[in-house]
């Protein structure tokens, strides 16, 4: 079904895009109460940006927050969350010494619908996720938490196709630049104002082995210094508002710093704030097991061309 803007509604509108890396590090290293392990702290330099971050979003106004996960992976087309709310523990696979997280997140499931119809509209392979069994994945639940730890804002969440392991990251590259129009043209018919997050890593090389104490900072850093050029171009690039550039270099960037941004994330909010020449504030930068990580925002809400 089609949505038709009632008269009297306003336009919706993006207010803001953001990068906001998930490593389940970031939570563990908080300690929030919903999550089981505590920590003695790390990863301050990445913490001190998402606080960056919350501040500068706490003075916009917005209704929901869109996220893709390069953690929820769907094998068949875009898969979006489709039940009022998920209430669970999240365990990570890798580390469920420090991300075992009891969540309770409500979705929009009107706007997630609306995108869904939006995107099938376009001719992409989307599916509503109904089943209340559901379990979220971490990526979603980390990068959300980050951003907004009330969790008072309901929330779309939006599957990763894995285009590119099937077909390219050429491939994967337009079925989110479609998604991201998608995603606005259904943002600005519901009324809604939304902040985007793309949730993933830059270069993401890892550590193979964890030390004993993992958030002994001592041994953090980049895996390599090919992953740190790579890391420094892309946000450099974002930070001159060449955005269209990163999206040119996307294959090349995946290729050799096996970027996590092969998910499609970072393509698709691109694309859906209107592949910006604006440039991105970067609230913060730094490694986790040896990946890149960066916090950065594009304040779509002070473009007057938005
Ligand atoms: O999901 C992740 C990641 N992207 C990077 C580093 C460590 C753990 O989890
Ligand atoms: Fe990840």
């Amino acid at each position: 079904m089609r949505h038709v803007l009632p008269l009297d509604m306003a336009k919706g509108s993006i207010v803001a895009g953001l990068l906001a890396p998930h490593p389940p590090h970031l939570v563990y290293a908080e300690n929030p109460e919903q999550n089981e392990p505590t920590s003695e702290g790390g990863w301050e330099q990445l913490r001190w940006g998402y606080e960056r971050l919350r501040q500068s979003l706490s003075e916009v106004d917005y209704d929901c927050l869109v996220i893709l996960s390069p953690h929820w992976q769907t094998y068949i087309g875009t898969h979006f969350l489709g039940v009022e709310n998920f209430k669970s523990l999240s365990v990570d696979p890798i580390f469920p010494n420090l991300f075992r997280f009891h969540y309770d997140m409500n979705i929009d499931v009107e706007l997630a619908r609306a995108i869904h119809d939006e995107a099938q509209g376009r001719g992409m392979s989307v599916k509503m996720m109904e089943n209340p069994d559901f379990r979220v994945d971490y990526g979603t639940i980390t990068s959300c938490h980050m951003v907004r730890p009330q969790w008072d804002k309901p929330i779309v969440a939006i599957s990763s196709n894995r285009g590119h392991a099937y077909y390219s990251v050429e491939v994967m590259q337009e079925m989110m630049l479609e998604l991201g129009k998608a995603t606005r043209k259904a943002i600005e018919d519901s009324g809604k104002r939304c902040v985007l997050i793309a949730s993933n890593s830059l270069s993401h090389r890892h550590f193979t082995t964890e030390s004993a104490v993992p958030e002994d900072m001592s041994v953090e850093h980049i895996t390599s210094h090919a992953m740190h050029l790579w890391d420094m171009r892309i946000i450099e690039l974002l930070r001159a508002g060449k955005s269209q550039q990163v999206v040119d270099e996307m294959p090349e960037f995946v290729e050799q710093a096996i970027a996590e941004a092969d998910g499609g994330a970072l393509t698709w909010m691109l694309s859906a704030i209107g592949m910006p020449d604006h440039g991105a504030i970067l609230h913060g930068y730094g490694t986790i097991i040896g990946t890149g990580n960066a916090i950065m925002e594009w304040p779509c809400h002070t473009w007057s061309d938005a």
